[in-house]
């Protein structure tokens, strides 16, 4: 029996048993091997080629690439968010490669890439969809891009990702293993457990290899968060989700995702809530550098991530800060007085200014 025909089967043994203290076990064992046999599936298209993804440079700030089914105004779009002009028509698959802009905001400058419609199947690679899918798994933010005009695109676009390791939207699961070398498994708990019982944890750990270890659950997980994190080739993308073409509709329709945004590509209506969403997505902060010479330079800002540390602020200047760093001064919301003395370990908070001190 192949590998697709095994996850299939085990797909539908698991719809068809019912949860309850004897079978709990059995479910945890069905879900481990099918995530193993996916992962195995996954190796082996990474390795017949085709699946190394557009050979596109990063550039500025942060990476969003736009997903979405073929003909859904990609190219639109991006045509007015940013420099880039991607041929449009009303065709299927008019974009046939990855096409790059930056949209500037606020200070930023952010990369959007445009490619090829996505479509079911994409991981097996139809429509270069393994190229597609490499190219998202390497992005800071997914910009979903969902027709006002059709249903249950979301859904299609999540399992493919969901496939090939990509959670949208998501945070990595709050869950610890640390291994002991005997014992058995001691679980911990931070919360009340519905999705899954200490069974069904015991029976993915064993599947896993895992038979002594200290497990802290600080979230209501179920078996396939476990999984996750015993995977190792797991990414979290953010993401944001618009419904084009609402000029045809009137507004998004039920069914579609909470939180989404409306937007006319064509019209460029609900294009300037869209940047702003995405800046804010991307949880960026501004921090200024000041120096001996020059003193607070408030023209050119620092891009950084909210909860960047000192050590990301000297990664980003000329080699000789790093290797030479002293200690930083600070001024700003992160330290308790101005000019506080602080190491590279020190979380900054927007607007901060950074004066480093060298050996
Ligand atoms: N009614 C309407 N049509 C739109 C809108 N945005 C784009 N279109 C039309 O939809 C068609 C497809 O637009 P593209 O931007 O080429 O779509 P795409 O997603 O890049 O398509 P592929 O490259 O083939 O995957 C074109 O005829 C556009 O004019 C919109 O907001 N409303
Ligand atoms: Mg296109």
């Amino acid at each position: 029996m192949s590998a697709e025909e095994r996850i299939k089967e085990i797909t539908e043994e698991l719809a068809n048993t019912k949860r309850h203290k004897g079978t709990e076990h059995h479910i945890g064992l069905l879900m481990a091997r099918r995530a193993k046999l996916q992962r195995e599936l996954l190796d082996k298209a990474s390795k017949k080629g085709g699946g190394s993804g557009y050979d596109i440079k990063k550039q500025g700030n942060a990476t969003v690439v736009i997903l979405g089914f073929p003909s859904v105004g990609k190219s639109t779009l991006i045509s007015k968010i940013t420099d880039a002009k991607s041929k449009i028509a009303a065709y299927e698959f008019t974009t046939l490669e990855c096409i790059p802009g930056i949209m500037k905001y606020k200070g930023a400058s952010i990369q959007v890439l445009d490619i090829p419609g996505i479509i079911e199947g994409a991981q097996e690679g139809k429509g270069r969809g393994r190229e597609v899918l490499s190219v998202a798994r390497k992005a800071d933010l997914i910009l979903v891009m969902l027709n006002a005009t059709k249903q249950g695109e979301y859904e299609v676009m999540e399992r493919e990702l969901r496939e090939v390791g990509i959670r949208m939207g998501k945070k990595p699961p709050n869950v610890d293993i640390k291994k002991e070398v005997r014992g058995g498994v001691h679980i911990i708990t931070a919360r009340k457990l519905t999705r899954i019982s200490r069974q069904e944890i015991i029976a993915i750990l064993n599947e896993y290899g895992i038979h002594n270890a200290t497990v802290t659950v600080k979230e209501n997980i179920d078996g396939d968060q476990l999984i996750d994190v015993l995977e190792k080739n797991r990414v979290y993308v953010e993401e944001v989700v618009v419904v084009n073409k609402t000029d045809l509709t009137g507004g998004i329709q039920n069914g579609f995702p909470k939180g989404a945004l409306p937007i006319c590509a064509e019209r460029g209506e609900g294009l300037e809530e869209l940047r702003e969403k995405i800046y804010n997505e991307l949880k960026f902060m501004q921090v200024l550098t000041k120096t001996r010479t020059k003193g607070v330079d408030r023209e050119e800002p620092m891009m950084m991530k909210i909860g960047d540390t000192v050590r990301k602020f000297v990664s980003k200047l000329p080699r000789d800060y790093k290797k030479n760093f002293k200690y930083a001064l600070v001024w700003g919301k992160s330290v308790k007085f101005p000019g506080q003395r602080v190491g590279l370990g020190h979380k900054l908070i927007d607007g901060d200014i950074v004066y480093v001190v060298k050996k």
